[in-house]
């Protein structure tokens, strides 16, 4: 019994190790599609060999070389825009992964889908028109010499830029020849094409039009162009909500509970006035208003219990209140 109780724990020693390892490291999504679900302008070969070989090697290789980095931030852009500090294999895998990441969800199977309004509309004022838009991003994916990619860009201007990277390098890295958020990404590497179009990657270009996600890209155009500062302009309760939450949630996690403890009235308060002041009409939305609930029943119920929490529930606690605050944010950047 004895030895029994010992190889238990033993093996829940292990779990619980694997489970603690896992979490530190960054993990490949599922792919938003089947293999074939591009065919006939990608074929399902190309897709299941790119996935899962190519994109599961950068995650697994990115997590092998942060083991020389024990310190280094679970968020991937964060790496990137610091890429100067780490390695060649950490550029070269973290580039890979975030690549890839968004690869995948810019692409779903053809439905003759085109950009938004708001898309369409900076296409036309930054470009001149989609075919001028079109033909330029071809010519920067056709003409980056070896293996690299083409980027539809938003600058910190908020205008839309077309570029190109070598080897996996992308915009958000620190030291790119041109920096911005990248909303549209062309695989221009010989893996993403050879085995169906060889040499001809001006046909593949061509093909992959058929296959853009256009509901994506111009998801993450709003995401780019209607920064937080806006939102926050905007809607001053918001940003009021923004601002004690800032201000106490470092101290929070870093076990100092007194900040938040001074003011959690304030907190609900504010919360509170989300609902009841009479919002910014274009923040007015059935998902908004519903976001705004949680987050306000969410800030009463953490006051209500506060004082049965340990320090290390209220760091928790502030997780989720975070996360709540966040949603409501992303909507308004969305609307
Ligand atoms: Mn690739």
């Amino acid at each position: 019994m004895k030895k029994l109780i010992k190889s238990t724990l033993l093996v829940l020693a292990m779990v619980t190790s694997t489970l603690t390892v896992a979490q530190a490291q960054f993990t490949q999504a599922p792919l938003p599609y089947a293999y074939d679900a591009l065919e006939s302008y990608i074929d399902a070969q190309t897709m299941e060999i790119h996935y899962s070989k190519h994109h599961a090697g950068y995650v697994a290789k990115l997590n092998a070389a942060l083991e020389a980095y024990p310190d280094a931030p679970k968020s991937i852009n964060q790496i990137l825009a610091n890429i100067t500090k780490y390695n060649t294999a950490v550029r070269n895998n973290a580039g890979g992964h975030f690549n890839h990441t968004l690869f995948w969800n810019i692409l779903a199977p053809a439905s003759g889908q085109t950009p938004d309004a708001f898309l369409t509309e900076a296409i036309q004022a930054d470009f001149g028109s989609f075919e001028n838009f079109q033909a330029e991003l071809n010519k920067a994916a056709s003409t980056r010499f070896g293996s690299g990619w083409a980027w539809l860009i938003v600058s910190k201007e908020g205008k839309l830029i077309i570029c190109s990277t070598p080897n996996q390098d992308n915009p958000l890295m620190e030291d790119a020849e041109v920096k911005g958020t990248p909303i549209l990404g062309i695989d221009v590497w010989e893996h993403a094409y050879y085995l169906k179009y060889q040499n001809k990657r001006g046909d593949y270009l061509n093909a992959i039009w058929n296959v853009i996600n256009w509901s994506e890209v111009s998801k993450r155009h709003k995401l780019a162009k209607r920064s937080s500062k806006f939102v926050f302009e905007t809607w001053k309760q918001l940003d009021a909500f923004h601002t004690i939450m800032d201000a106490t949630y470092h101290p929070t996690e870093e076990g100092n509970v007194e900040p938040i403890k001074k003011e959690l009235k304030n907190f609900v308060k504010i919360a509170e006035s989300l609902q009841k002041e009479k919002k910014p009409e274009v923040f007015n939305t059935l998902e908004i208003n519903e976001a705004t609930k949680v987050l306000v029943d969410a800030t009463k119920k953490f006051q209500k219990g506060f004082k049965k929490l340990k320090p290390e529930q209220v760091v928790a606690e502030m997780d989720v209140l975070h996360n709540h605050f966040h949603k409501v944010l992303d909507l308004c950047r969305l609307y």
